[in-house]
């Protein structure tokens, strides 16, 4: 028993040798083979039992079964350090770690709807309301209960698609101011934003369809200065805490009185000049026009079933596209519509 120890010990330690010495799968499996193989090492210790008293073989093979178990877990480490350095060496070859990633342009909101959800977000947070209507209209939210009859010549000013006779694509978010009189009694504060069209001729300030968004407030007591304060204040929003807005006279059949609703220009900070330039974006106004105002008129609070007398309110319009040109210092409006990734890329 004590000559097959030694030799198992020989054996052992001569295998733990060779599997060190073995780099690559082949010459791991020539070890296995040499060792644990049919006509292996093991094999030959084993056969030594049948020379030992019967006494002492159960243990004999035992002490050989663990050795044996013992080798084949070596083995399969060996295995698995073989594998790894093999994936190592792979990875070494063919990834480079430091090397710069792929950029993918993330997308961005475009410029249009970014103006569009600041604006209500503003009047939102002074407790007005949502709402969104229709872009096909009857004439008759579009023009008659906006004080525009038929035959009223600002009709020609909202050149329109018409679809039938009574139908038409809007030109403009004021029937919305219509709609949501007649459906809810005062006091009501709505901001309307949406999509627009005219048969207007495209260049650099005007497109066929575009956006606009619409304020409304009617309440007792509501009067010219409560505009000129929201106004003001949108317009901070937009462009920055130094704007000042003004509202120059105008006409629109639906308010009165009317205005156009200028702030001052960004780009000059309401100089006119940039140094001893005169502004390329107002053109050396130092104000740029925003959109349509005024105190809604009497009949308009009379058709959708307001008492004229007891009742003001105010209305605004101002076209999105426009404030875009403005806030981000674009030349042609008709960018906004392209989908164009570096243009976009450089406003986001
Ligand atoms: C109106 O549309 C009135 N509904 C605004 C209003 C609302 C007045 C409530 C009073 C009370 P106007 O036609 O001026 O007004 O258009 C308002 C704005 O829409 C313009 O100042 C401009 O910024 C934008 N706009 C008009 N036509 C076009 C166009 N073809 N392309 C791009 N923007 C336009």
């Amino acid at each position: 028993m004590t000559e097959l120890a030694s030799k198992l010990d020989d054996v052992t330690q001569r295998f733990a040798a060779a599997v060190d010495r073995a780099n690559d799968e082949q010459a791991l499996e020539s070890v296995r083979v040499a060792y644990l193989g049919r006509n292996g090492e093991v094999t030959a210790v084993r056969r030594a039992i049948g020379a030992l008293p019967p006494g002492e073989r159960p243990e004999a093979g035992r002490v050989i079964n663990d050795a044996v178990a013992a080798m084949e877990r070596r083995l399969q480490a060996a295995h698995g350090e073989l594998e790894s350095r093999a994936f190592d060496a792979e990875l070494a070859a063919s990834i480079d770690v430091t090397f710069p990633s792929i950029r993918r342009p993330a997308g961005s909101i475009h410029p249009v709807r970014r103006i569009i959800e600041e604006s209500c977000a503003y009047f939102v947070r002074h407790g007005f309301a949502v709402v969104v209507g229709p872009e096909a209209e009857p004439d008759y939210y579009t023009f008659d209960a906006l004080n525009i009859p038929s035959d009223h010549p600002a009709r020609e000013g909202f050149d329109s698609f018409w679809i039938s006779d009574t139908l038409l694509l809007r030109p403009h978010t004021s029937p919305m101011q219509i709609r949501t009189m007649q459906q809810h009694r005062p006091p009501i504060a709505i901001v309307a934003p949406g999509k627009c069209f005219r048969r207007d001729a495209v260049d650099a300030r005007h497109l066929f369809q575009f956006h606009q968004v619409e304020g409304l407030l009617v309440a007792e007591g509501i009067n010219f200065g409560h505009l000129k304060g929201m106004l003001t204040g949108l317009c901070r929003e937009l462009f920055g805490a130094q704007q000042n807005v003004r509202f120059r006279p105008s006409y629109f059949p639906f308010t009165e009185p009317s205005a156009e609703v200028d702030t001052t220009c960004p780009k000059c900070k309401g100089t006119g000049l940039l140094g001893s330039q005169s502004c390329n974006m107002c053109g050396g106004s130092a104000w740029i026009e925003l959109g349509g105002a005024g105190m809604v008129h009497p009949s308009v609070l009379t058709e959708v079933g307001y008492d004229p007398d007891r009742y003001s309110g105010w209305a605004f319009g101002f076209g999105v596209e426009r404030l875009g040109l403005t806030r981000y210092e674009v030349d042609d409006i008709r960018r906004f519509t392209k989908s164009d990734p570096n243009f976009l890329a450089q406003l986001s």
